[in-house]
């Protein structure tokens, strides 16, 4: 492909993507991304078998790898908005994938139906565990210009702050990369985002350069602690309840629904629709099953 045929084609997706009902789209070279934070310290890092790692690794691959697809030049990621006034859009109910979740699969699945359909393409719905195929997607969702990393651990957008969700797909073509950008607030923030964590996950560095072999670590210094949030994670799959769900596709019973914390997401003040503070004590009540 050309150079203007590729632009032409980049711009075509980023809006496909948008008209298919992704709040944001961007796209990264797989090139870029082997050499990522997440790709190259994922590896180095003590197992992770918790809430969120799935038990059923892929044959072969080792803990924290990712496996690329063989002809994956290109991975697009697309966000999907989880607001505040919409906490549903986060909970799993029973077995069933969130909402947004299943919004972000229609949006990857309309887009490779299109590209077949329309360009002769075909791609690769990425799964969303690393375990089963899939990538790490903030990483990319950086290298596609979406946003930075937060002090929170999380991607970081203008628009939305991190209250999106992100999925992807590979493409075996070479795309313009549309990141990464100089967008940095955490630079000038003192992390209210750290100091609202229930389980306080971000209390010291448990990471280092020294041992991983490059200084953007977990909670960009390193003290985001993965193990300490599972906790928190765990507490609220033990706290769940059967609940009537109403105008949630697929579901006729009352289910157990789980609501996984999302403070030092929903802590941070960037993005749309800021939170006042009894609208922030109505939501934590909704996550935490002790006072901190
Ligand atoms: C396993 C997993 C979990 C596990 C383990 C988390 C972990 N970070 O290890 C648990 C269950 C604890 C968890 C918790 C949460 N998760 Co989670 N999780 C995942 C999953 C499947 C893989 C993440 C992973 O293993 N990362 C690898 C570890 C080693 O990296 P890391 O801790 O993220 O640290 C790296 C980054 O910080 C990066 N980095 C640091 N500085 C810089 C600078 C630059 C320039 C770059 C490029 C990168 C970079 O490098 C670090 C490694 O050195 C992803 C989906 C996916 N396929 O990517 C979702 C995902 C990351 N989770 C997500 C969310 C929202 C959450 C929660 C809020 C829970 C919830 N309600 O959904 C919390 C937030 C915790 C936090 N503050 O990070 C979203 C993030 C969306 C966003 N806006 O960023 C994802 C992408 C899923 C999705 N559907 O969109 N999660
Ligand atoms: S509250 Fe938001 S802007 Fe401030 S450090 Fe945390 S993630 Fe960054
Ligand atoms: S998701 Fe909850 S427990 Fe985990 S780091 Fe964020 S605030 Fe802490």
């Amino acid at each position: 492909m050309d150079k203007i045929d590729s632009l032409k084609l980049y711009s075509a997706i980023l809006t496909k993507a948008k008209e298919l009902g992704a709040c944001l789209a961007g796209i990264a070279k797989v090139e870029d991304l082997k050499s990522a934070p997440s790709y190259t310290v994922a590896p180095v890092m003590p197992d992770y078998a918790s809430v969120g790692a799935n038990k059923e690794r892929l044959d072969g691959l080792k803990h924290g790898e990712v496996k690329w697809p063989e002809d994956a030049r290109s991975v697009i990621v697309v966000a999907v908005e989880h607001p505040e006034d919409k906490l549903e859009m986060d909970y799993w109910y029973g077995s069933k994938d969130p909402i947004g979740n299943r919004k972000l699969i229609a949006v990857v699945k309309g887009l490779l139906e299109w590209l077949e359909k329309d360009y002769g393409v075909s791609g690769f719905h990425l799964p969303y565990h690393v375990e089963r195929g899939g990538i790490y997607l903030k990483d990319a969702a950086v290298y596609a210009g979406m946003g930075c990393i937060g002090k929170n651990n999380l991607l970081l957008t203008p628009e939305y702050g991190s209250r999106i969700r992100l999925r992807g797909l590979t493409l075996p073509l070479d795309l313009p990369s549309s990141g990464p950008n100089s967008f940095d607030p955490c630079a000038y923030c003192d992390a209210m985002c750290n100091k609202a964590c229930p389980q306080n996950a971000f209390r010291t560095q448990v990471y280092t350069p020294e041992q991983h072999g490059r200084k953007e670590l977990p909670g960009r210094i390193g003290d985001y602690d993965r193990t300490i949030c599972s906790i928190q994670m765990k507490a609220n799959e033990d706290i769940a309840v059967l609940e009537d769900v109403e105008g949630v596709a697929g579901i006729e019973q009352p289910v157990r629904v789980v609501k996984y914390c999302r403070i030092c997401e929903l802590n941070c003040p960037i993005g749309k629709g800021q939170l006042s503070r009894s609208r922030l004590d109505n939501i934590y009540s909704k996550y935490q099953s002790w006072p901190v």
